[in-house]
C-alpha cells in the first residue's frame, strides 16, 4: 500500500495553502450571506455582536463571528437552527449527550451526498477500494456513526455490509464468513471484538481484516497498538461530531501524525477555552469548527469542547489539509480532583504503557467530607488470579506509582478479576463521578 495513491480526490485534497485560502474565504463570505438571510437566529447574535455579512471577507475575519454552543442548539430545538426550508430536508440525526436536551441536525440532499464524499476520502485514505468488504458496526439510527460510514462505503463502491453494534458473535462470524477487510467501530468495541475473537480461538490470520476506521471517543496512540497489535491491521483514527456533520469531519492518514480535518469544506480553530481568544498552530486548546457547504445545518464557529491542536505543515502523505491532534478529551470530560486537572486518556496511558492488566479500566471519584476521592479498577488479564496477594499488591503499587508521577496525585488502585467491567458496543463509559450527584 503505497502513501501517495490512496486519494479520493486529489486535486482537493491536496489544495495549495494559497487556494484553499481563496476557496474558504470565498465560501465563508457566501455562508455568512446565507445564515444572515435565512436564519434569525443567527442574524440576532450577528447584530448583538455588531457584525454584518459585508464584514466577512476572508477567513482571516472569521474572527468577529460569534461562537455558537450546544447551548444555542438546546434553544433552538428541534430545527430553529435549519437554514433550507423543511421540504429540502431530508434525514434528521440526533445526539444526546450527557445532559439536556437532545440536538437535532439537518440533511438536504446535497448534504448527504457531500458527507458520502467526504467519508469516501476517509476510506480511501486507509487503502479501501471498491474491491473491499467493509463492515459497519457503529450503531444505526439517529447516531451518525452506521449511516455515516455505510453511506461512505457504498460511494467507494465497497461490499458494504450494515452489521450495526452490537451481537458480538454474529460480527464475529460475518467478519470469517464475508471476507470484511475493513472494520468501523469505537476502538473500545474493537478491543473488545478482539477479546471474544481470542477466547472464541479465531485468530488474525483467519480473516482477511486489514483496517480499522476507528472513532467516536477519545483513545490514546497504546490503545492504538494495542487494537494493531491483536487483530493485525492498521488502526485510523477518524473524527466527527453530529453537529458538523459526523464521522468523516478529519481523520489520520498512513502516517498516522494528526487528522488531516478536510479544509475546503469545514474551517478548524483552536481556542482558549476560558476567554475564546484564537490560539496558534501547535498549542493545545478547544476546538472549533465553521462548515462552509453545508446547506441543511450550517454552524459558524461551532465550540466542540475537544481539546486538540493544529498543525499547517505539509503531511508526508502528500496532504495540505491542517492535522488536528488526536483529541485527548473534552473540556466537559476533564475531571479536577483535588484542584488537579485530569483526563482519563491519561490514565489509559499509564496502564496500557506497563501493559501488564487488561486494558480495560473504570475511574470512580468521589467526595469523602471535603476530599475528593479517585479509584482506579483495573481489570487484571485472564491468567492473573486474584489470589496471588503478593503479586497483586506489587502491581497494585507500580501503577499507583506510575499515576501518581503522571497526574500529580494519589489514587486508589484496584485490580479486580478479569471480565468483570462492562464492555461497550458503542462509546465506552469510563468515568462514575459519584461527587455530581
Ligand atoms: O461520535 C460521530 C462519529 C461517529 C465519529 C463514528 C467517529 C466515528 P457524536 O455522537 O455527536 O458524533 O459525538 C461527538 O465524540 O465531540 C468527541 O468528543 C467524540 N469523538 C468523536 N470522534 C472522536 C475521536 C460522533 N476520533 C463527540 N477521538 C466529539 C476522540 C472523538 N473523540
Amino acid at each position: 500500500m503505497s502513501a501517495m495513491n490512496n486519494f479520493w480526490d486529489q486535486k482537493n485534497e491536496c489544495l495549495s495553502r494559497d487556494e484553499l485560502h481563496d476557496l474558504q474565504s470565498k465560501r465563508l463570505a457566501a455562508l455568512v450571506k446565507r445564515v444572515y438571510t435565512n436564519v434569525p437566529y443567527y442574524r440576532n447574535k450577528m447584530h448583538d455582536k455588531g457584525v454584518l455579512p459585508e464584514d466577512i471577507k476572508s477567513v482571516e475575519d472569521i474572527e468577529k463571528l460569534p461562537f455558537t454552543t450546544k447551548q444555542d442548539l438546546r434553544e433552538t430545538y428541534p430545527f430553529g437552527l435549519f437554514a433550507s426550508p423543511m421540504d429540502e430536508i431530508m434525514r434528521v440525526h440526533a445526539s444526546s449527550g450527557t445532559t439536556g436536551k437532545q440536538t437535532v441536525v439537518g440533511y438536504t440532499a446535497d448534504d448527504i451526498s457531500l458527507w458520502s464524499e467526504l467519508m469516501a476520502r476517509c476510506f480511501t485514505m486507509t487503502g479501501a477500494d471498491k474491491s473491499a468488504v467493509v463492515q459497519v458496526s457503529y450503531g444505526y439510527g439517529l447516531f451518525t456513526g452506521g449511516l455515516g460510514a455505510h453511506y461512505g462505503a457504498e460511494r467507494i463502491g465497497a461490499v458494504t455490509v450494515p452489521t450495526s453494534s452490537g451481537n458480538t458473535q454474529r460480527q464475529i462470524t460475518i467478519m470469517q464468513d464475508f471476507g470484511t477487510t475493513v472494520l468501523c467501530c469505537t476502538p473500545s468495541y474493537a478491543l473488545f471484538l478482539a477479546e471474544t475473537m481470542e477466547e472464541a480461538g479465531v485468530k488474525p490470520e483467519d480473516l482477511k481484516l486489514k483496517a480499522g476506521v476507528f472513532g467516536a471517543e477519545p483513545w490514546t496512540e497504546s490503545m492504538r497498538s494495542e487494537i494493531e497489535s491483536r487483530l493485525k491491521i492498521k488502526a485510523f483514527d477518524i473524527y466527527g461530531l453530529s453537529e458538523i456533520m459526523g464521522p468523516g469531519v478529519s481523520m489520520d492518514c498512513i502516517c498516522q501524525n494528526g487528522l488531516h480535518v478536510w479544509e475546503d469544506h469545514f474551517i478548524p480553530e483552536i481556542i482558549d477555552p476560558d476567554t475564546g481568544a484564537s490560539l496558534p498552530g501547535n498549542t493545545n486548546g478547544e476546538l472549533v469548527f465553521t462548515t462552509l457547504t453545508k446547506q441543511g445545518f450550517p454552524l459558524i464557529r461551532y465550540r466542540t469542547r475537544d481539546v486538540s491542536s493544529l498543525n499547517y505543515e505539509k503531511c508526508g502523505c502528500g496532504r495540505t489539509m491542517a492535522r488536528m491532534a488526536k483529541p485527548c478529551g473534552r473540556t466537559d470530560d476533564m475531571l479536577i480532583i483535588r484542584g488537579v486537572n485530569v483526563f482519563p486518556s491519561q490514565i489509559e496511558s499509564v496502564l496500557l504503557e506497563m501493559g501488564e492488566t487488561s486494558p480495560h479500566y473504570m475511574i470512580i471519584v468521589d467526595r469523602v467530607g471535603t476530599l475528593d476521592t479517585i479509584e482506579i479498577q483495573v481489570e487484571l488479564t485472564p491468567d492473573m488470579l486474584s489470589d496471588e496477594v503478593k503479586k497483586i499488591e506489587d502491581l497494585e503499587n507500580r501503577i499507583r506509582k506510575n499515576i501518581e508521577s503522571i497526574l500529580g496525585l494519589a489514587a486508589k488502585i484496584t485490580l479486580v478479576e478479569s471480565k468483570t467491567i462492562q464492555r461497550s458496543e458503542g462509546k465506552a463509559k469510563r468515568v462514575i463521578d459519584k461527587r455530581s450527584k
